[in-house]
């Protein structure tokens, strides 16, 4: 049976035969009439709804869930869960959700798929992963992961000998931020970030827009540390949140972050408002340092940023006073220009010279509780991965898949034939599109393994759908903190369609490979049972509190008795770093500026909402009606001279002639004038997706030029310039 887009939805409700109203924001049991009381259970889980991965507790009636609630044992949520956790029911009752396996029938793109078995679907993928591997090698076959199905999956993926799993993690998020941090301290900032806000004196934000940037704990110690006096100090073109409470609010020029926090560092040094003993004991370069730093004086930076020299020293004046109690918050994206692994390090810099590393008030240490390892069946040799023979020599471990996609449209360093896709909608997630569908085009396979019918899965030769995530259990996720945690997801409902789970799913393609041995426990529940008998952990203990902490005995903090560890090859903090040099690298970030925008035109800029993560949750019936559709911020001034009013739908042309969807103005004083200002993630182009279907605009879209770090790959992404048309 051949089916059109318009047929695809119908079909695969007929499929299931479970009957959902269409706009319901309630779950089935308040639409059936059920009251909360009725054979009602807690079940724990972990919310999936962005990756900080918060405890939470799921209350069923009758088989539905009918509320999420934040686990209060859990550091990550403490008994809380953002606007968009509480929605996660909002993505269980989806009516848009993929609910049978899939398999296209025309081309590539076109939209036309039949339903099929499991067991048609599995063998359908397995048979062209074979083929590919004979032809190519297993090598030919990527991964592109977010999530938990997207962990399951490595393992699958690794068994079969493919060393190319890529995550939009590094390579478009935070890869460049934990280069430049470890290459200074020898580690990175972690996820969640250890940074000690509610200790915090003075806080410096670098575009991390916390409250629109919706990390939950994050989030919390932000307001406590609000209330308890923190001095913000907030770096940013756009009058954020955070500018919002902030003590300074420094609108700078988009690009130019580095040449400001170089003037800082040389005004610190220069007035010996540094943490000269702590240097001493703890890093090398100094003295390089000092004079590599010595040009960027505050009227200089000044030229450069626009902000004043008087607020540049005055600034550095509140750092040095308040020091070591200061945090200079690491960021999270930081894919911005292309030279991002230099602006971390020069953010690393300056909170070294500050004294902040391993400090009350700065960066916490690590924790030093561990778990013991486990070892599994070894996987077999593979050749190296993409992204390790690219040009750059800090490629981590996340990989990169815009190295990836170069591969699949040039064949070289090999060929790559087949791309699995999992928990990421490559399409909104990597720069400059047409790249992204010249290489899909190139593909032999491209399977996507994924709740809803977002842009990218609907270009895919087989869907696996996965059900969501309070339908199935995943792995134990561990939490590294102020102290290390353990946090089960159990499934609080059956599946409503005929979805599987991750391991399910990877362990069907795995058995049909030949490598069926890599997942000799039959369920992730058994699985599961086994990992806590390993690690000394109750199952039933877990199963009732959905969280463990493992308590760090040590202090969070340098103490006489708890002196850091550096994993730098001198050892110690690298204020000059040796990895960079020995690797043709300016040991000492140098700042470059960047280009501005042509006349008549803005630099694009783009951000979070709080009640949206990414694109995932756009069509999530909850989230929707908070948020239905992104604005463009546009300084009043400029909206005056181009006659544009608040609340008029335009269109963005950008330096290319790419176009967005029709967008409403937001016309404001809160952003420059040389700046607008998106939510990234709307705009989808999926028919499927009845309620976010080309709503809003599309940033990504937008971004056809994108800027390569040279030392870690990334891609910077704010290097896009855009017009503003009326709508015709
Ligand atoms: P999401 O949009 O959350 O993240 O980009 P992505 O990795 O694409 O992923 C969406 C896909 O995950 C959807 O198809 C959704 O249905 C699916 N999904 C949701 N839940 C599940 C599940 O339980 N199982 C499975 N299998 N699939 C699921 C994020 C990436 O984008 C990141 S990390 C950053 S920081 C960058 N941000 C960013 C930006 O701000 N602007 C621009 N222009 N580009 C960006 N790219 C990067
Ligand atoms: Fe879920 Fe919000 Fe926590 Fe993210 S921050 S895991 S969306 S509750």
């Amino acid at each position: 049976m051949a089916l059109t887009r318009r047929h695809f939805l119908k079909t695969m409700g007929v499929a299931t035969g479970v009957g959902l109203a269409g706009d319901h924001l309630f779950s089935p049991a308040f639409a059936d009439g059920k009251g909360p009381d009725q054979a009602a259970m807690t079940i724990p889980t972990y919310c999936e709804i962005c990756f900080w991965k918060c405890g939470a507790m799921a209350r069923v009636v009758d088989g539905h869930v009918v509320k999420l609630e934040g686990n209060p044992l859990h550091p990550n949520s403490r008994g809380k869960l953002c606007a968009r956790g509480n929605a996660g029911m909002g993505l269980l009752y989806d009516p848009d959700r993929l609910k049978s396996p899939m398999i296209s029938t025309g081309a590539r793109g076109e939209g036309k798929f039949k339903k099929a078995s499991w067991d048609e679907a599995f063998n359908y993928t397995a048979e062209k992963m074979l083929k590919i591997k004979k032809t190519y090698g297993p090598e030919a076959m990527a991964l592109f992961a977010h999530g938990c199905a997207g962990s399951i999956c490595q393992h699958m993926i690794s068994a079969y000998g493919s060393p190319n799993i890529v995550m939009p993690s590094f390579a478009q998020c935070r890869g460049p931020r934990d280069v430049g941090y470890e290459v200074t301290f020898g580690m990175g900032p972690s996820s969640p970030e250890r940074v000690d806000l509610v200790n915090s004196k003075v806080v410096v934000l670098f575009g991390s827009h916390l409250g629109e940037n919706m990390h939950n704990s994050q989030v919390q110690d932000f307001a406590e540390s609000v209330a308890r006096g923190a001095k913000y100090i907030v770096v940013d073109p756009r009058f954020s949140i955070a500018a919002g409470k902030a003590e300074h609010w420094l609108p700078v020029r988009p690009g130019s972050d580095t040449a400001l926090i170089l003037a800082w560092i040389n005004l610190i040094i220069q007035n010996g408002w540094h943490d000269k003993a702590y240097l001493d004991r703890y890093a090398t370069g100094l003295p390089e340092l000092t004079a590599s730093v010595k040009q960027y004086t505050p009227e200089w930076a000044e030229k450069e940023t626009d902000i004043p020299a008087a607020t540049i020293v005055e600034t550095a004046r509140l750092m040095g006073l308040y020091k070591p109690a200061v945090c200079i918050h690491p960021g999270r994206h930081a894919s911005w220009y292309g030279n991002d692994v230099q602006r971390a390090r020069a953010m690393a810099i300056l909170t070294a010279v500050l004294g902040s590393w391993g400090r009350e008030g700065g960066l916490f240490l690590p924790t030093k509780a561990s778990l013991p390892k486990i070892e599994g069946k070894p996987y077999p040799a593979m050749r190296d991965s993409v992204s390790q023979m690219s040009k750059y020599p800090f490629a981590g471990a996340e990989g990169l898949t815009n190295e990836v996609r170069q591969a699949t449209i040039t064949g070289k360093p090999y060929p790559i034939k087949g791309w699995i896709v999992t928990g990421t909608n490559l399409m909104k997630t990597l720069p400059n599109q047409k790249e992204t569908l010249e290489a899909i085009k190139k593909l032999d396979l491209l399977v996507a393994v994924d709740v809803m019918p977002f842009d990218t899965v609907m270009l895919a030769d087989v869907i696996l759908p996965e059900c969501s995530y309070l339908e199935r259990f995943d792995d134990l996720a561990v939490g590294r903190g102020r102290s290390l945690g353990v946090s089960i997801r159990k499934a609080a409902v059956k599946p409503l369609y005929d979805t599987k789970d991750g391991y399910s799913i990877a362990s069907g393609l795995a058995q049909r490979l030949g490598v069926g041995e890599y997942f000799p426990v039959p369920t992730l529940e058994e699985k599961i049972q086994q990992t806590c008998k390993h690690w000394n952990l109750s199952y039933d203990e877990l199963s009732t509190k959905g969280f463990i902490g493992i308590p760090n005995t040590a202090s969070p903090y340098i103490t006489p008795e708890n002196q850091p560890h550096f994993e730098t090859p001198s050892g110690k903090i690298e204020l000059v770093s040796s990895e960079l040099k020995r690797k043709g690298f300016d040991p000492v970030p140098r700042y470059a500026p960047q280009p501005q925008p042509p006349a008549g035109m803005f630099r694009l800029l783009y951000g979070r909402s709080p009640v949206h993560t990414f694109s995932r949750t756009t069509n999530n019936p909850w989230l929707y009606e908070l948020h239905k559709e992104n604005e463009v911020w546009l300084n009043a001034k400029k909206a005056k001279e181009m006659n544009v009013k608040h609340g008029q739908y335009v269109v963005l042309v950008n330096q290319d002639g790419a176009k967005s969807n029709r967008v409403k103005a937001k016309v404001t004083n809160r952003i420059r004038e040389d700046a607008v200002y998106i939510v990234h993630g709307f705009g989808t182009t999926s028919k499927e997706l009845h309620k976010a279907y080309l709503k809003g605009a599309d940033d990504q879209g937008l971004i056809t030029q994108y800027a390569i770090d040279p030392i870690c790959g990334s891609t910077g992404m704010r290097t896009n310039f855009v017009k503003i048309e009326k709508e015709a």
